[in-house]
């Protein structure tokens, strides 16, 4: 397991590379160009300067989080294929930075979706919260600018610049089937896996966050049926997910150390959280300590650990704690702390095979 942290990058995250090098284990940074649209050719000068940045500290840029995939593909408009070539380039231009991961999603309109940023947790910590019954009976519209009121950083997947055209983007996923998903995904990546294959870089999609469908859109990436089709869509050990427990344990019908068996060799990435579901559907996140949530977080690691991962894993979400003031689920201290719960699960487990051994 090679862990990894997310950075948003100088003066769009409050924790600094030198907080992160103070973590132990962590070996190189999760990372993106926030500000170039979904369907843009990332500029290699842009990514240059991320490079000289991350060499400073000894960190590697072998995991992008995320390269956008632009709505036209998603939707199959004729204009995908443009997208799909700048994504192309994008993937040799990291090549060339020494990525060997890129997740994506291929959520509809929105990536993640939660009702509340800083909800109160009983320890007097805030956590990113979901209210089930509220989304169901609320205005996509109000969501967005609900999301976007409190933070200081402009929030991935909730750019108010893309979800200006909301109206639009709605009417256009009328059309569109789950089945019709599947194809636009496919075709998607029946493009770029070979562009993969010759550059060494591993495609790994994030599940959809929560797992199921919101406000009529179709979402596929949901659970171990769904996932398990998705690697047959193109059979290449690049095409990968980045099996994300939180997002994938906010249904409890999701068997995620089954999962992590089951796929073992083509989880290039994995996000290990918790998260807490409550019998009404609504879900918090959680410290990643199990007993905190609902998610089997031990079985998670040990599932990793019997399967000989040496995939990229990093902690997601924390919660704000000792009145931190950060990016919502992306604090220093709560990810600090995940961290070293996920390296002490691991640890002792190589421990007890080696003691097994002698
Ligand atoms: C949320 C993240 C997601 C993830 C994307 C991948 O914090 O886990 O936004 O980065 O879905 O494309």
């Amino acid at each position: 397991m090679k862990m990894v942290f997310r950075w948003y990058g100088e003066g769009n995250d409050t924790v600094t590379l030198s907080q992160i090098k103070q973590i132990p284990g962590v070996e190189g940074i999760v990372w993106a160009l926030h500000d170039v649209p979904a369907g843009e050719e990332w500029p290699m000068d842009k990514i240059l300067e991320y490079k000289n940045k991350a060499d400073a500290y000894g960190f590697h840029l072998e995991v992008v989080e995320s390269v956008n995939v632009h709505e036209d593909i998603k939707l199959g408009l004729p204009s995908r294929d443009r997208y799909i070539e700048n994504y192309k380039r994008t993937i040799e231009k990291l090549a060339k930075v020494g990525a060997k991961v890129i997740c994506y999603n291929f959520m509809p309109v929105f990536d993640w979706i939660r009702t509340d940023l800083f909800k109160e947790l009983e320890d007097g910590s805030t956590a990113l919260f979901y209210e089930k019954a509220k989304v169901a009976n609320m205005d996509p519209m109000e969501l967005v600018q609900k999301i976007n009121e409190n933070p200081n950083f402009t929030m991935p997947g909730w750019e108010p610049e893309r979800l200006k055209h909301l109206t639009s983007l709605f009417e256009a996923y009328k059309q569109v089937t789950e089945e019709d998903l599947w194809n636009h995904l496919q075709y998607f990546l029946e493009q770029i896996i070979p562009v993969c294959e010759a550059n060494d870089i591993r495609m790994a999609i994030h599940p959809d966050d929560p797992p199921w469908p919101i406000f009529g859109l179709p979402r596929i990436m949901t659970s171990q049926v769904n996932i398990r089709r998705l690697l047959k869509l193109v059979d290449s050990p690049y095409n990968g997910v980045t099996l994300c427990s939180g997002s994938l344990g906010a249904n409890p019908d999701n068997d995620i150390p089954a999962m992590v068996r089951e796929f073992a060799g083509r989880i290039p990435f994995a996000h290990i959280r918790n998260v807490r579901v409550y019998d009404n559907g609504d879900f918090i996140e959680t410290s990643h300590r199990a007993q905190d949530g609902t998610v089997d977080i031990c079985g998670i690691v040990k599932a990793y650990y019997d399967t000989g991962f040496t995939g990229y894993a990093r902690p997601d979400h924390g919660r704000h704690i000792w009145d931190e003031q950060c990016r919502a689920g992306y604090g220093l201290y709560d990810r600090a702390l995940g961290i070293m719960y996920l390296w002490g699960l691991w640890d002792s487990l190589a421990n007890l095979a080696k003691e097994a051994k002698a």
